[in-house]
């Protein structure tokens, strides 16, 4: 921790000046990334009451916080892309004009840091030495946010030498205020290479090298730059013979993402292994081999607690028994933590997420819905070899994905790149309570980016077009649902271990080592074709988990229209004619 500038690059210390002169705080501290400075804020934290320690034996070195009950999730209506035309944001975005955010945001900024320390963190998204880095730099009076970003990014003087004097950063500039969600704006400048967040201290929302720079703004750069940033986990597939191949697959949150990039295979698909890369985002760029090379740029995860279990997803258990912060779960009696969906018998007493006193009796949720752990990537027992790798991992298939208890089958494929983001860019799910809103209304997730692509929607599925002319050897396309249910509401497919099946199949297909039955929405499995081995399902389900209604599609149709309808004119004619090829398949053909 450092209490004078420790860097040369006049324009980082001209801007920290600026922030300080606005938020006029008590101090100013450039964040180094030391243990010891780690030690001494977790002390100061802990004073201020920001965070508990847990009990030291049972949960080393890990820190419990509470964020304020308004304040549990990522905030869509309050989160603006700040251009200076309305159209360079799109239809889908929340947009605020450049000159009204900075005066209204500064309006709540000005002096809201009297009494406080301002922190200064400079990180690195990307893998140091990386020539396809981000560095971005954070100032910030909450300390919670030092802790998290230390998990979650290569953070300290590591990314002030990658800086250097001339280098060029992201500024963000995060304030906590009041707290108060009338005082709440997530503000993107795109063109300025710039972050505003004020009023909230939830990690979506604050932790800014993650959704605000790893997606909105690194998807403009992406734009501009000829890649892309995008909401996928990377794993790799290893087969019995060692070769492993490797996916990045698309979800809206709460969809599944880290447990399926931290899968343990079922006992009975012996000589499998899944090694994760990254669980939430992936930049993905062309190879020098004409292949797509995909990088996770984070330091580690921010994963939804409720549900994670030894049979879900012990690798992440295994990656949260140290050094991780949680938040909004339950705190037990013996300094421990608990969650709904955690292994064994609930504790007989507890403080829930919102600090009152919790029994199994209490008709409210001990942890939060969206409670979260923030835990070091590397300490996770399926790490991947290849995940610093600079270069990245080549990419074999991208999957997309959503939550439907109807209309998407467990898994088909797309004719071809066009196709494929056709179906990408329609993939629909039902909301989870990782954004403030109601849960579980269907609406349309276009590569999981809708609540985070940084510019017009429409723009956006033409570059992924264009990046698909581009590679010589492009990754095949899937679309997989893991949610479909029967007609009595019970979930048809039993996920977790078990999507290694459909990750073989995938693989075969993108392989070419396996037919397909070549049907109106793309190509689906032949039953036989699915290793199903050791698993007991009946045919009847199968049958339902692969079956496609004519009548589902067609709503499915109309309601993509309305959707296509609002990005407007920017919809590239490709999309629209592959929904007219489907459109005409449909009549066509009884499916
Ligand atoms: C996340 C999210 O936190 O997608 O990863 O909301
Ligand atoms: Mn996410």
């Amino acid at each position: 921790m450092l209490n004078e500038t420790p860097t040369k690059n006049k324009n980082l210390e001209a801007w920290v000046r600026e922030a300080a002169e606005l938020c006029q705080p008590d101090r100013v501290v450039w964040c180094d990334g030391t243990e010891r400075e780690r030690d001494e804020l977790t002390r100061q934290a802990i004073g201020l009451g920001e965070v508990e320690l847990l009990d030291p034996v049972k949960w080393p070195g890990c820190l419990y916080a509470r964020s304020t009950e308004n304040d549990v999730a990522r905030v869509e209506q309050s989160t603006f892309i700040c251009t200076r035309s309305k159209k360079a944001a799109g239809n889908t975005n929340n947009w605020m004009d450049p000159q009204e955010a900075y005066r209204k945001l500064s309006e709540i900024f000005k002096n809201s840091m009297k009494g406080r320390t301002l922190y200064v963190v400079p990180y690195i998204m990307g893998i140091p030495g990386s020539r396809f880095n981000k560095i971005g730099v954070e100032i910030t009076d909450s300390i919670y946010v030092v802790l998290n970003m230390r998990i979650m990014t290569r953070m300290g003087t590591i990314a002030l030498q990658e800086l250097g004097a001339e280098g060029k950063f992201t500024k963000g500039l995060h304030g906590k205020a009041d707290l108060d969600d009338h005082h709440r704006f997530i503000c993107h400048f795109p063109e300025d290479n710039t972050i505003w967040s004020v009023g909230s201290n939830y990690g979506g929302n604050v932790l800014l090298g993650k959704k605000c720079l790893a997606l909105r703004i690194a998807s403009w750069l992406g734009n501009q730059e000829g890649w892309l940033a995008e909401h996928m986990m990377i794993a790799g597939i290893q087969d019995p013979s060692g070769k492993i191949e490797y996916v990045a697959a698309a979800f809206p949150s709460q969809c599944g993402k880290t447990n399926l990039a931290m899968l343990v295979p079922p006992a009975s698909m012996k000589g499998y292994r899944v090694w994760t890369v990254g669980d939430d985002i992936a930049w993905m760029r062309i190879g020098e081999d004409g292949r797509l090379w995909a990088v996770n740029p984070e330091a580690g995860f921010f994963g939804v607690a409720p549900g994670t279990n030894s049979k879900t997803n012990p690798n992440a258990l295994a990656a949260v028994r140290k050094n991780t912060i949680f938040t909004n779960v339950l705190k037990t009696e013996d300094g421990g933590v608990w969650w709904e969906g955690m292994d064994g018998e609930p504790p007989t007493k507890g403080v829930n997420w919102r600090g009152q006193p919790w029994t199994p009796s209490s008709t409210e949720k001990g942890a939060h819905s969206n409670s979260r752990f923030t835990a070091p990537a590397g300490q996770c027992p399926s790490i991947s070899l290849e995940w610093e790798n600079p270069k990245g991992v080549p990419i074999s298939a991208i999957i997309f994905g959503g939550r439907r208890a109807r209309v998407t089958p467990l898994v088909y494929q797309s004719r071809n790149w066009q196709h494929g983001v056709y179906v990408g860019a329609t993939v629909a799910s039902e909301t989870t309570s990782a954004a403030t809103g109601e849960v579980g209304v269907v609406r349309r997730d276009p590569m999981a980016m809708l609540p985070f692509c940084g510019y017009d929607m429409g723009d956006y599925f033409s570059h992924w077009l264009e990046m698909g002319r581009r590679l010589k050897n492009p990754p095949k396309i899937f679309c997989v649902n893991w949610f479909r249910k029967d007609d009595k509401g019970n979930i048809l497919w039993p996920g977790f271990g078990e999507n290694l099946r459909v990750l073989q199949w995938i693989l075969s297909r993108a392989e070419g080592n396996v037919g397909a039955i070549d049907s109106v929405i793309g190509f689906l499995p032949k039953a036989e074709d699915l290793n199903l081995k050791g698993i007991d399902l009946s045919p009847e389900k199968i049958a339902s988990l692969l079956s496609i209604s004519k009548e589902d599609w067609i709503d499915e149709i109309k309601d993509e229209a309305t959707f296509f309808e609002k990005i407007g004119a920017t919809l590239p004619p490709e999309i629209q004619s592959e929904r007219e090829a489907l459109i005409q398949r449909l009549s066509m053909e009884m499916v």
